[in-house]
């Protein structure tokens, strides 16, 4: 559970008021143009007054499709307009950290999809800046994007586990399986942009750190990107002894598949069996027996973004944080950094995470 501190005496949450929370939108790409969508369409008392991108033209598209949302060129303009409550990071990763470093100082509460920042140096720095704007406050301001938390399998499974029905879990099989990803789409992605949601899932289902990673490279696929390794088995330590390991490959050029069981002492559990409708039909004098495989992440966690965003308004509204934190995030960055690492020495490599200052944020599910 990811509870904020109680604010002391004297300071009131954020934003006040009971009107709609004014959100913009930094980085209107794939991701951000969506979160507009979702803000605009499908979410409750919120927004989006401003967005922003590098592209220019791209902002003004996006920003034509909203009423009353207007373009600021500048991101850090755009989260200090006094007209704007809350932000949505969703700009390339390497500029998260400055926009994240800034909402915080700003003191607006922060969406920021993965990666927190590229190095968990970096990401330590935005740790503690939020952690003396608690001291300051009361409040906390920054959720990452980690959608997978909130989807409905996702969260059962979770419930199971923490129910204790089936003893303590013991090992977790994560597979993650993309159809096709764009040329520049190397080893070092793989673990940045998709080992990490599984290093996260691990995190959040065993409420355990990772304590060490090892990346094996098998015989890479024909449908390899130049110089990739595809697929990869990704192993993860915890500090509880557990052990998780991840199959990620990203041209099987079949649809998007993320399956993940966990065994316990006194049974298992898998989701992500696209179990939807089942077909029975005759192909060619053949029965066949058939069904649809989700195409890509944002089918396949849809449900889960709506209930992510819904949820970070209300809490941001609230003047609080309903989700994964900014120690998640730091985390996250940690193990990346270590499986990078491990890609390219091929050896196991240790993760050593900082000291956390008490105990503000963690691993668990959002409450
Ligand atoms: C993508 O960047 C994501 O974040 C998706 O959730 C993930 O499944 C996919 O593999 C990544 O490329």
């Amino acid at each position: 559970m990811t509870t904020p501190a109680p604010a002391p005496a004297g300071t009131a949450p954020a934003p006040a008021g009971s009107g709609d929370l004014r959100v913009a939108v930094i980085g209107v790409g794939l991701m951000g143009a969506d979160h507009v969508a979702r803000l605009d369409r499908r979410t409750s008392g919120a927004r989006v007054v401003v967005v922003n991108d590098f592209l220019a033209e791209k902002a003004e598209q996006v920003a034509a499709g909203v009423p009353g949302c207007r373009t600021v060129p500048d991101p850090f303009e755009a989260i200090r307009a006094e007209d704007v409550d809350a932000v949505v990071v969703a700009s390339p990763g390497p500029t998260h950290g400055d926009l994240v470093l800034a909402c915080i100082e700003a003191g607006k509460p922060v969406l920021c999809e993965k990666p927190l920042t590229t190095d968990s140096a970096s990401a330590l720095a935005v740790v503690r800046a939020e952690d003396a704007f608690v001291e300051r406050t009361g409040r906390r301001l920054v959720q990452l994007g980690f959608m997978r938390r909130f989807d409905a399998e996702y969260a059962a499974l979770k419930d199971l586990l923490d129910s204790g029905d089936l003893g303590a879990p013991l090992l977790l099989h994560c597979a993650h399986r993309n159809a096709d990803v764009p040329p520049h789409f190397g080893s070092e992605m793989m673990i940045n942009d998709s080992v990490v949601h599984e290093v996260d899932v691990a995190r959040f289902l065993l409420d355990e750190e990772i304590s060490a990673v090892t990346a094996l490279r098998p015989t890479a696929s024909r449908h390899a990107a130049e110089g990739a390794s595809d697929p990869m088995m990704v192993l993860l330590e915890t500090t509880g002894g557990r052990l998780v390991d991840v199959e990620i490959f990203v041209r099987t050029g079949v649809a998007y598949e993320v399956r993940t069981e966990v065994v316990c002492e006194d049974g298992s559990a898998s989701i992500g069996h696209d179990a939807g409708l089942v077909r029975h039909s005759a192909t060619a004098g053949e029965g066949v027996r058939a069904g649809r495989i989700t195409p890509g992440f944002r089918e396949r966690f849809g449900q889960a973004y709506d209930t992510e965003v819904q949820r970070w308004v209300d809490a941001a509204r609230r003047g609080e944080v309903d989700g994964p934190g900014v120690w998640d995030g730091y985390a996250a960055v940690a193990v990346c950094e270590a499986g990078v690492e491990s890609v390219r020495s091929g050896g196991r490599v240790e993760v050593r995470l900082a000291d956390r200052a008490g105990d503000r944020s963690e691993v668990g599910a959002p409450a």
